[in-house]
């Protein structure tokens, strides 16, 4: 028999800061600020971790689960401390580099001979992977799947600084080649309130027939002339059809799950403070599935197969985030 799952207690830490679970500050999209009637609270369903099929169920329903003490806030810190020292050798935080202010340049460019493996070595580092892909995560998403599940190799480890955010889309265009049984995990690395552009999901986004049924088959790497990125963007999207954006201000521990289905994008960091904002995303399967190649191995190919080097994060802090 399964034990219930006891949730890691938040506790306070150097991360900590004073946060309320609710929109006590503007959440951006487009330098627009959303109106209260159009954002909504992620529904907290770590209660249901005891209660696995009423878990999935929700899931289900929602196209997401967001989970609170998930992962140990030492991991979260260790993580967050070694990539942020890696960061501060490019120049890019102000010390001391934990806090993780911008500091508005970067050297990378003259530092490191390539943009992805500096970005591969950082998205190795092993407090990272043991946070990302280490036992409390294994223990999760075996509960969630409800059998042996297997995380993607590959990482999408993000830190945006004020102004950049991530435009709506669904993930089925880049992670369902083999199976659509992908799920994305969401994990804030440190508290994010919503000014610093955490995830945000579109309520009802599930059932967004006209949305969906075009992407079937649909495979972005392939597909030259498509984006998966709505030109759309959230708030006028929310209002056309008379749905919400639903995030938090993020607290260490936090973690969201969802399907392929599920249309998602991360509000503008606008950030007073200049707090980089750091996440990382991840994707599981049930192991027993098939795989994608091109997100497991040692040097995994990614999306279009350039590796780490095609994602946000290797850029220099100071460049602008590229549309896909
Ligand atoms: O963190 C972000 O900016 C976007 C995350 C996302 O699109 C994803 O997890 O699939």
């Amino acid at each position: 028999m399964q034990r219930p799952w006891i949730p890691f207690p938040q506790t306070d830490c150097f991360m900590t800061a004073t946060l309320t679970p609710l929109f006590n500050r503007d959440c951006l999209v487009n330098s627009k600020v959303v109106p209260q009637e159009r954002l909504g609270e992620l529904k907290d369903s770590t209660p249901l971790l005891a209660d696995p099929v009423a878990l999935r169920k929700q899931l289900q329903q929602d196209g997401y689960l967001y989970l609170k003490g998930i992962v140990k806030p030492q991991h979260i810190e260790a993580a967050r401390q070694e990539v942020f020292a890696r960061l501060a050798k490019m120049g890019e935080l102000k010390e001391p580099a934990h806090e993780g202010i911008f500091s508005g340049v970067s050297h990378r460019d003259q530092r490191v001979s390539s943009r992805g493996e500096f970005w591969q070595s950082v998205s190795e580092g092993p407090h990272l992977r043991h946070l990302t892909h280490g036992e409390d995560m294994h223990r999760v998403m075996d509960l969630i799947m409800g059998e042996k599940s297997r995380p993607h190799d590959y990482l999408f480890l993000r830190a945006g600084v004020q102004g950049r955010s991530t435009g709506l889309h669904y993930d089925y265009p880049f992670f369902t080649r083999a199976h659509d049984q992908v799920y994305t995990v969401w994990m804030p690395i440190g508290n994010v309130p919503v000014e610093q552009g955490p995830l945000a999901i579109v309520e009802g986004s599930k059932k967004f027939k006209d949305l969906i049924d075009p992407m079937n088959g649909f495979d972005v790497a392939l597909d030259k002339s498509r984006k998966a990125t709505l030109s759309q963007d959230a708030l006028s999207l929310a209002i056309e059809r008379n749905t919400r954006l639903l995030s938090r201000n993020f607290e260490i521990g936090d973690i969201v799950v969802f399907g392929m289905y599920t249309l998602h994008g991360a509000f503008q960091n606008h950030c007073p403070l200049q707090k980089v904002r750091l996440s990382c995303d991840v994707r599981w399967q049930p192991a027993a599935l098939d795989v994608d190649a091109r997100y497991f191995g040692k040097n995994p190919g990614g999306t279009t197969g350039a590796g780490y080097g095609e994602l946000q994060g290797a850029k220099p802090l100071t460049d602008d985030w590229h549309v896909r």
